[in-house]
């Protein structure tokens, strides 16, 4: 490795002619990303395989992170944190003629996640690594992610994301680990030996081949695998086809065809479920193929199976990797010849599930008949693990049919996949206190009950290595003046900050980041958008999915509001404000996308129009990636985290707002209740029902927005100009589906309810950031007791408390 600038220009030199025979002088940004980025993955593959010597000597147990979703973004930067050489490489790269983030730009932006779910596997990740735990892992290389967003004429167009026309320069594709997963077909049974035996005929068989990437983490040495799966067709004769039979030409195409449509694309949809096809393919693709990977490691230590819970542990991101319990039934019984006993037993010791949601919405049900056809061997297990709990059940609660149907796995015709991995795993956690109650006191309370002790909080968070070291290198550098070091390594002592709060010297200092932050931002929004941005304005920020309960709709109604206050008194008295929104809507979700398209024809009217005099200005910031936030993030004044109480089960935006001295605007939801909890009402802006008021509404009713819209006129005016023509509304209807969700679908995530409230309250922030120094007081504060969001201390709790793994020291 380099450990000083001149090594690491001579090494550079002479990899890159190497690479790509160019002398320096003829390369361009991406030869040297290319370069720098294979350079840095042969440096880690030796720490690689060292780590992965250590987890074999260790004989310890390996923790696998199933997940549909790893929205890791780009990795050069980090690993080059991580790997301890930024320094250097900026520095040498600089004396070279390259600027380190300009050739940072170069990396296609990872987004294989819709948002918060993928993002947070991704912080966990980095969190394994970082703290040495033996955790990798498992997820699907979709050839594209999540569509690349464009906005046009103030309408969102989804374009394909096909980062991979870019060399991955991180992954190693593994030929000699693939395996074969297969589908269709149907399962014959007989006995033998005294025995009952299954077997799988005329299946159609796809080929898995894993895509490995180093997670390196943060003192180098440590380096976890993420393995990524690809669907490929098998090209053996007779062997492919299934009961598509035959083997001619056509039908071969036919087969290549909708086998690589496997990993071909992640769903982009992560608020309404739908039963397609081709999505539970995916889900028993990553499961299939991740297990039989993970149990041939394991056959070669040649253990007793008795001991594969003691080796191996297999952690399920939501229920879309559900199928590893039956898959993990199906191999133990029918491939290592088990008892359902034996084999059931091993299972629900080894499986831990993670819930992300409460909308039921987003719940995933597959249709029996779907199950069964695609997945024979499977439905029959998932039959016989529904029946042996219905019997358990009945004994437990003997005639209360209600009760059980409530709780079956599978009911009328649907497979309830929340249930399977509540009954088939032995922890089941919430991601904030405030949803982990929502679950085991309301959504989830029968099985609560019933399983007294599995059900347990672990908070969300966030690596501050990424969301502070690299997005905000001027702060980390002043929180290392004022408090040394170590914080880098244990987040939570950020907290020593709080002694700063009220020193002006060091309040200057956070405030002149601030600045610079903004600056920076205010420089690459122009450039987008052509127009001047404020640098001395508030920038209010309200960047995550487009989604009706994440109230969107609720900002840019304030903003109508402002926007009429200030036309009826153009002198009126405010600090200036920049809005800024980042959002991608699901494609298929209408009123999200008209949502957006609203928000751009606000800012439209309001930017142009003189009497706003810069008061007021509004930029819809178009592909909002991982990378996009980490340019936006730093530079925000105000943090937008208004869902609808109970709505959003923890949120993890809001954390890294608060790592960056944004001050939050939010309701009682998710982690914001326990920011609340550390910072308390002088370091937040809180309003809105909370969560039990709202839960109550649904339950019991009481509710009319329309009564609302009639008694407050500002309201009525604001949602008057929706639909009646005017500067917003152009003599269409375009406004009309908001409009009728609000008045005559009764306001499902009471927008108009918590309209009052948010409107006094940013007047309140107003107010408040006239008195900087108070401001940065309440900043550093934020700051301060961030670091506990820091996904170390979650991963660890994960950990101690659910894995039962130790670091694995060196
Ligand atoms: C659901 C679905 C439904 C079917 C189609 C594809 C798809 C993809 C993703 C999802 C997951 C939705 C759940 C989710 O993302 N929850 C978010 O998880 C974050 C991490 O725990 C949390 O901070 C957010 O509050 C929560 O909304």
């Amino acid at each position: 490795m380099f450990n000083d600038k001149e090594t690491f220009k001579q090494v550079f030199r002479e990899k890159l002619i190497g690479n790509l025979g160019k002398p320096l002088e003829e390369a361009s940004n991406a030869d040297i990303y290319n370069t720098l980025g294979n350079m840095i993955r042969e440096n880690a593959g030796k720490h690689w395989v060292e780590t992965n010597q250590r987890f074999k000597a260790d004989k310890g147990k390996q923790v696998y992170y199933f997940s549909m979703e790893f929205l890791i973004g780009r990795l050069l930067g980090n690993n080059l944190l991580n790997m301890g050489v930024l320094e250097v490489v900026r520095e040498g790269l600089a004396d070279l003629g390259f600027c380190l983030k300009d050739i940072e730009e170069e990396e296609a932006d990872a987004g294989l996640g819709n948002g918060g779910l993928g993002r947070l596997a991704a912080c966990f990740l980095d969190s394994l690594a970082s703290l040495q735990y033996a955790g990798h892992g498992t997820g699907i290389r979709y050839k594209y992610g999540l569509f690349e967003q464009k906005i046009v004429d103030g309408y969102q167009v989804e374009l394909p994301d096909y980062w991979l026309q870019k060399e991955n320069v991180w992954e190693v594709r593994r030929e000699d680990k693939q395996v074969e997963v297969k589908f269709w077909g149907h399962v014959d049974s007989y006995e033998k030996d005294g025995r009952l035996v299954f077997e799988h005929k005329d299946y159609e068989a796809v080929r898995a081949v894993p895509y490995d990437i180093p997670v390196i983490g943060a003192d180098r040495r440590h380096v976890n695998t993420l393995r990524n799966w690809s669907a490929e067709s098998i090209t053996q004769p007779g062997r492919m086809f299934g009961s598509r039979g035959g083997s001619d030409y056509h039908k071969f195409l036919e087969y290549k065809r909708s086998v690589e449509s496997i990993s071909e694309f992640l769903y982009p949809d992560d608020s309404q479920y739908e039963g397609k096809l081709l999505r539970l393919k995916q889900q028993y693709f990553l499961c299939s193929a991740g297990l039989q990977s993970i149990i041939r490691t394991f056959d070669k230590l040649g253990l007793p199976y008795d001991t594969l819970p003691d080796k191996v542990g297999l952690h399920i991101n939501d229920t879309h990797p559900t199928l590893v319990i039956p898959e993990l039934m199906r191999i133990l019984m029918d491939l290592k010849g088990m008892s359902w006993d034996e084999a059931w037993d091993i299972t629900t010791r080894m499986v831990s599930y993670t819930n992300h949601t409460i909308l039921s919405e987003a719940l995933e049900k597959w249709p029996v008949t779907m199950v069964k056809e695609l997945l024979p061997r499977i439905q029959l297990i998932i039959e016989e693990i529904n029946a042996r709990f219905c019997r358990e059940l009945m004994d437990r609660y003997p005639g209360n049919q209600e009760r059980i149907s409530q709780m079956a796995i599978i009911y009328g015709d649907q497979v309830r996949m929340a249930h399977l991995a509540i009954v088939g795993s032995y922890s089941v956690n919430g991601v904030a206190a405030l949803h982990t109650e929502i679950l085991q006191k309301r959504e989830m309370k029968l099985f609560d009950e019933y399983y007294p002790h599995r059900f347990n909080n672990k908070t969300n968070g966030i690596t501050h290595r990424r969301w502070l070291l690299h997005a905000n290198p001027p702060l980390t550098n002043l929180i290392n003046e004022a408090i040394g070091t170590r914080w880098i390594t244990h987040p939570q002592e950020m907290i020593g900050l709080i002694k700063y709060c009220e020193d002006s010297s060091f309040q200057e200092k956070v405030s002149g980041i601030k600045r610079q932050n903004k600056l920076r931002l205010a420089e690459f929004i122009s450039s987008k958008h052509g127009e001047k941005v404020d640098p001395d304005s508030i920038f209010d920020v309200h960047v995550k999915r487009l989604h009706g309960y994440k109230r969107q709709l609720l900002n840019i109604l304030h903003i109508i509001h402002l926007y009429n206050q200030i036309k009826a008194n153009p002198s009126m008295d405010m600090v200036p404000r920049t809005f800024i929104f980042g959002a991608k809507a699901a494609p298929s979700y209408h009123l999200a996308k008209r949502t957006i398209k609203l928000i751009n024809t606000v800012a439209d009217v309001v930017n142009k129009d003189p009497d706003v005099k810069g008061k007021v200005r509004i930029f819809f910031l178009e592909n909002y990636s991982v990378s996009l936030a980490e340019k936006i993030i730093p530079a925000a004044d105000v943090s937008e985290q208004i869902s609808t109480a109970s709505k959003e089960a923890s949120g993890t935006g809001n954390m890294k707002f608060m790592m960056n001295g944004a001050l939050t605007i939010g309701t009682m939801d998710g982690a914001n209740v326990e920011m609340h909890e550390m910072i308390g009402d002088d370091n937040m802006f809180l309003f809105g029902l909370r969560a039990e008021q709202v839960l109550d509404y649904y339950q019991y009713g009481g509710y009319y927005a329309r009564n609302i819209y009639n008694e407050d006129s500002r309201l009525k005016e604001v949602l008057d100009q929706l639909v009646t023509p005017g500067p917003i509304c152009c003599h269409t209807q375009e406004f009309d589906q908001i409009f009728h969700s609000l008045l005559d679908n009764n306001d499902e995530y009471f927008v108009l309810k918590d309209f009052a409230s948010y409107v006094e309250t940013h007047v309140e922030i107003d107010r408040a950031y006239r008195n900087q120094k108070d401001w940065l007081k309440k900043s550093i504060i934020n700051i301060g007791h961030s670091g506990k969001f820091s996904s170390d201390n979650t991963i660890s709790r994960y950990a101690s408390e659910i894995w039962n793994i130790s670091p694995v020291k060196f």
